[in-house]
């Protein structure tokens, strides 16, 4: 480790004590992100495991919506965004407003919003939804049809396992969205004892070409569990390094060439420790905003 980084290392850990501050990072995190902090996982599964915590300030080393959530489960700790700017073009294709109008239009449905999107477009909706339990959420609702925002891709494959009506709200996330069918065939043909094991924000055709679907922790379980000693791994590769830490007798191949979120990789050791020494950029939410988001984290809880 250069001594520069050394230095930057110490300085976190002074400045961790005097906040009384955790550090969580995003399984999209760059490694050396990922191996300064004291959790790494999802974003909903690092905001709940932040709640339970007695620090008084959570620096959430992922992207606002992530930081968002945070803030939503522990309304009583500082939350803390490293990158002001770390945003999701994902969360950002609807706005409240849109999802208003798709509710007058639709009066009957019931509002599915994936954990990937913003408060107040959650603080509008009936129940949250992860990646990993969408599809038994949109089953647990009361209605036949349902409004499923922000992800297209997602939606689609919840869609293809109910007999729901979904209407499916056009966003996607371009990092998995780009990835194109005929790079799962390729990488299918040159290792054909790979299991291709991807994220369901990817598009239904290479969807349908997996051997396992799943969220950051449902790949990061398969993979464990699985025998083969090479695994095709179907999203942002900052995933892969740990992976590789939990299995280093096996070998992961991101599905494609640089598969990366650019949001998650602006976020670096010293915009960390910059962040705790200024105490910048706190996460702020109305209250009746936050109250309303985690009325539908909490029903999502409920389903689990
Ligand atoms: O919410 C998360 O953490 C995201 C965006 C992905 C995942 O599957 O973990």
């Amino acid at each position: 480790m250069c001594p520069y980084t050394t230095g930057l290392l110490g300085e976190l850990k002074r400045l961790k004590k005097a906040r009384n501050a955790i550090i969580l990072a995003h399984n999209y995190q760059i490694a050396e992100i990922q191996d300064a902090a004291d959790f790494v996982g999802d974003s909903f599964e690092l905001s709940r495991k932040a709640a339970k915590t007695d620090a008084d300030v959570i620096v959430f080393c992922g992207v606002k919506f992530m930081a968002e959530s945070a803030k939503i489960l522990s309304p009583n700790k500082t939350v803390l965004l490293p990158v002001e700017d770390a945003g999701c073009p994902l969360a950002d294709t609807i706005d409240v407003e849109s999802l208003r109008k798709m509710k007058r239009k639709y009066s009957k449905a019931k509002v599915v919003t994936y954990v990937n999107s913003t408060a107040a477009v959650k603080a509008e909706s009936y129940i949250c939804c992860t990646s990993s339990n969408a599809i038994k959420v949109v089953e647990s609702v009361p209605a036949k049809q349902i409004i499923f925002v922000p992800d297209k891709n997602l939606g689609y494959y919840v869609a293809s396992h109910t007999d729901k009506e979904m209407i499916v709200w056009n966003g996607y996330c371009p990092t998995h969205d780009t990835v194109q069918v005929e790079e799962a065939k390729r990488l299918k043909r040159a290792y054909p004892d790979a299991p291709i094991v991807v994220h369901p924000e990817c598009k239904p055709e290479v969807v349908a070409l997996a051997d396992h679907v799943g969220s950051t922790s449902g790949i990061l379980r398969y993979a464990k569990e699985s025998n083969a000693d090479t695994l095709i791994i179907g999203t942002e590769e900052g995933l892969i390094h740990r992976l590789q830490i939990e299995n280093p007798d096996k070998k992961f191949l991101p599905l494609r060439e640089r598969f990366i979120c650019p949001n998650m990789k602006k976020t670096t050791l010293e915009k960390v420790v910059n962040s705790l020494e200024k105490m910048e950029f706190e996460i702020k939410i109305p209250e009746d905003i936050r109250i309303k988001a985690y009325n539908a984290l909490a029903r999502m809880l409920e389903v689990n």
